[in-house]
């Protein structure tokens, strides 16, 4: 691979960019792989890249049903930050905050991370103590996070409407260095160096049947024809429930619409990233200037990648109160994604009855932030085929033993 350096777009200029090659190569699968991991999201592309980096598997095939990133990975909002409650949720949250920060370096590739800061806003006295108690357990476990007064909140926020009729703002946690991501470059980081280590991405190649004997995978049915593995992980989100299906087991999760709208552009107004939870709303504005927003889930099951237009609606008329600003604003567009939910709001990453299969999925409305973590800790899971600390918790086995991680509060988004 070449790697991407002031020097070479020096070159490139001068040769009218004639020499630059593919980022990663589209090859046809071949018979045999020593791991195929299905979906090229976020969370399958860094599940390869620390195969191939910290265990040395590069024998890996990524196949991927549509276009790599074109699943929640490149529809989300891109906010980052690892304030969760719960020990085991802030140990990986926090390993794959602190991998975003050095991953354009890692990848060779802009990945744009921008540590601009998040808050989390408490509009409700229940919300302060919660916070509060967030805040308190983040410096147990490490992590940055501090609670901050509704002055502080206006100096960093000098758009926002403290004094709001129904929901004023009571205060907030505050991480400094959470932030956002473009949310492409880092699926294309990771292809690119997965590709350069010898690993095939396989793009429109759905997965259709999965083959096993002996109560291990031997291989996938795939629309490209079929594929043997050694070990297969499946990295799905929303799809995980059609994935295990095909698998023979079940799977505690639900799949729910999630949408997310931009603004026209308008000048640069706020530069941190705000979570108002409990009226289902956030909003960040992106470095063209359109003012990113979001809100909660839609109220029913769906896999069609959009959601029902009376969300949108029901997400602005919810921020409206807190940023009176947006209420001039025009709406450039509008998508939607399938996001898979657990009942604790919280991620498995698993062995599954089938022996040399496993499972990264449950990440619902907030895996963006966790991709290198959870590929972090998905390679070491899958090399050694037995959960590592990063994953210990987080097996499906916590279902039937009744120990859940309870994120329902620092899930952020509503659902
Ligand atoms: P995906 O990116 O969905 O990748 C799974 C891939 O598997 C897809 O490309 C799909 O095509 C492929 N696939 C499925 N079935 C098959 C098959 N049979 N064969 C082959 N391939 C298959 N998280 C945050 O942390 N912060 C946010 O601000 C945030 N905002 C969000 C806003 C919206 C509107 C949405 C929808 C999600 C948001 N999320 C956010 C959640 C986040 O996007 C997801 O948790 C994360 O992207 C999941 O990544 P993934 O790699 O597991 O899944
Ligand atoms: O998990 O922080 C999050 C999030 C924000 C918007 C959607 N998910």
């Amino acid at each position: 691979m070449r790697r991407y350096s002031a020097f070479a777009i020096a070159k490139e200029a001068l040769r009218h960019n004639t020499g630059w090659q593919k980022a990663w190569r589209s090859p046809a699968p071949r018979k045999k792989y020593d791991v195929v991991i299905v979906g090229a999201g976020g969370h399958g592309l860094a599940t390869a890249y620390h195969l191939g980096k910290n265990h040395g598997i590069t024998n890996v095939a990524v196949v991927e049903k549509g276009w790599l990133g074109g699943g929640n990975t490149g529809r989300n909002t891109t906010i980052i930050r690892s304030n969760y409650l719960q020990d085991p949720s802030a140990a990986i949250y926090e390993k794959a905050r602190s991998l975003y920060e050095t991953m354009s370096q890692d990848l060779n590739y802009n990945v744009m991370f921008s540590p601009r800061g998040v808050i989390m806003l408490a509009q409700t006295h229940h919300e302060v103590r919660g916070y509060q108690r967030t805040a308190h357990a983040n410096a147990l476990q490490g992590v940055d996070t501090r609670w901050i007064s509704p002055a502080e909140v206006k100096k960093l926020v000098p758009i926002i409407n403290l004094d709001g009729p129904r929901y004023p703002v009571l205060g907030g946690l505050w991480q400094a260095r959470g932030g956002t991501a473009r949310h492409d470059a880092v699926a294309w980081g990771y292809a690119r160096a997965c590709s350069a280590m010898g690993m095939d991405i396989i793009q429109q190649c759905e997965v259709t049947g999965i083959d096993s004997a002996e109560g291990k995978v031997t291989g996938v049915q795939t629309t490209k024809g079929q594929i043997a593995c050694d070990k297969l992980a499946m990295v799905v989100a929303g799809n995980s429930g059609l994935l295990a299906e095909m698998a023979g087991f079940r799977l505690p999760l639900e799949t729910v619409p999630l949408q997310a709208l931009v603004s026209e552009p308008i000048k640069p107004c706020m530069d941190v990233v705000v979570m108002a939870n409990t009226v289902h709303g956030y909003m960040s504005q992106s470095d063209k200037g359109e003012m990113v927003i979001g809100g909660g889930t839609d109220g029913h099951n769906g896999y069609t990648q959009r959601g029902s237009f009376h969300h949108v609606e029901e997400t602005v008329r919810a921020l409206v109160e807190t940023f009176p600003m947006i209420s001039r604003l025009k709406m450039l567009r509008q998508w939607g994604g399938n996001v898979d939910v657990t009942g604790d709001r919280s991620p498995i990453l698993s062995k599954t009855p089938l022996g040399n299969c496993f499972i990264n999925c449950g990440w619902g409305t907030g895996g963006f932030k966790a991709i290198p973590g959870s590929g972090w800790a998905m390679a070491e899971l899958v090399a050694k085929g037995e959960p590592g600390p990063l994953t210990a918790e987080f097996g499906l086995n916590r279902f039937r033993e009744g120990r859940f991680i309870d994120e329902s509060v620092a899930a952020g988004v509503a659902h």
